[in-house]
C-alpha cells in the first residue's frame, strides 16, 4: 500500500484527484492478503525535491540534481507533520510493515524499493526475500509515480508484481499515466481489477 497520505488527499498539498476514493477499498482488500505493508514518503522540511527549497522555480518543473532529472513538487508529506499522516479512515490494523522513504535531504524517492538515485535501498527487498515473500499487489498513490515505480522496481528485484487499478490513482502530469503503463506492461507488471480478485 503506496503513500495513502494525507497530502496526497484532495485538499492536500499534492492532492491526486479523487485520492481518497481508494481508501475503502484498500481497507477491504488489506483484508484478503495474507500479509501487508505500507509506505510512507517521509521527507525532512526543506527536502531538495521541493520547489521551494529552489529559488525561481515553481512546482512541477523538473530540474537536474545529481542523479538525474527531479520533478520539483510543492512541499509535501513533511516528517511528522499533519500532512505526513496516513489517510483518514485507513484501517490497516493488519500491517505489518510501514517503510518510510525520501528522508535523505538530497535524494527523492518514489519507489518503495528504491530511492531515486536507483542505488539507495529501502530495505524493503531484502525483508520480503526474508521472509519468502515472491509476489505483491500494489494499491494506493499515485500510479503514474510511486506505484509503478515499485511494481517496476519489484519486477527488477525478481518479484512478481501487480497494480491492482481501481485501487490506485494517478497525477498524470504530461502523459505521465500512460508511458507508467507502457512501462509496467513492458515489464511485466500486471494489471487487474479488485473485482477480478480470486
Ligand atoms: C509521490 C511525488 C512526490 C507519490 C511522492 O507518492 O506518488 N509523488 N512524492
Ligand atoms: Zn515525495
Amino acid at each position: 500500500m503506496v503513500d495513502l497520505q494525507v497530502d496526497f488527499l484532495p485538499g492536500g498539498s499534492l492532492a491526486v484527484t479523487e485520492g481518497d476514493a481508494v481508501v475503502p477499498l484498500v481497507n477491504a482488500l488489506a483484508r484478503r492478503f495474507p500479509h501487508v505493508a505500507l509506505t510512507q514518503d517521509w521527507h525532512p522540511p526543506g527536502h531538495l525535491s521541493f520547489a521551494s527549497s529552489h529559488p525561481g522555480r515553481r512546482p512541477f518543473e523538473t530540474t537536474r540534481l545529481a542523479y538525474g532529472e527531479q520533478t520539483l513538487w510543492p512541499d509535501h508529506c513533511v516528517m511528522g507533520m499533519p500532512g505526513a499522516a496516513l489517510a483518514p479512515g485507513l484501517d490497516l490494523p493488519g500491517a505489518e510493515l510501514v517503510i518510510r522513504k525520501g528522508f535523505r535531504h538530497g535524494i527523492d524517492s518514489y519507489s518503495a524499493f528504491l530511492e531515486a538515485d536507483r542505488l539507495t535501498p529501502t530495505g524493503l527487498a531484502g525483508y520480503l526475500r526474508e521472509r519468502g515473500i515472491r509476489r505483491v499487489a500494489l494499491v494506493g498513490l499515485a500510479t503514474d509515480y510511486c506505484v509503478a515505480w515499485s511494481a517496476l522496481d519489484a519486477r527488477a528485484a525478481g518479484f512478481e508484481a501487480v497494480v491492482i487499478e481501481d485501487a490506485c490513482r494517478a497525477i498524470d502530469l504530461d502523459g505521465s499515466l500512460a508511458r507508467a503503463w507502457r512501462d509496467m506492461e513492458a515489464a511485466g507488471v500486471g494489471r487487474m481489477a479488485s473485482g477480478t480478485l480470486g
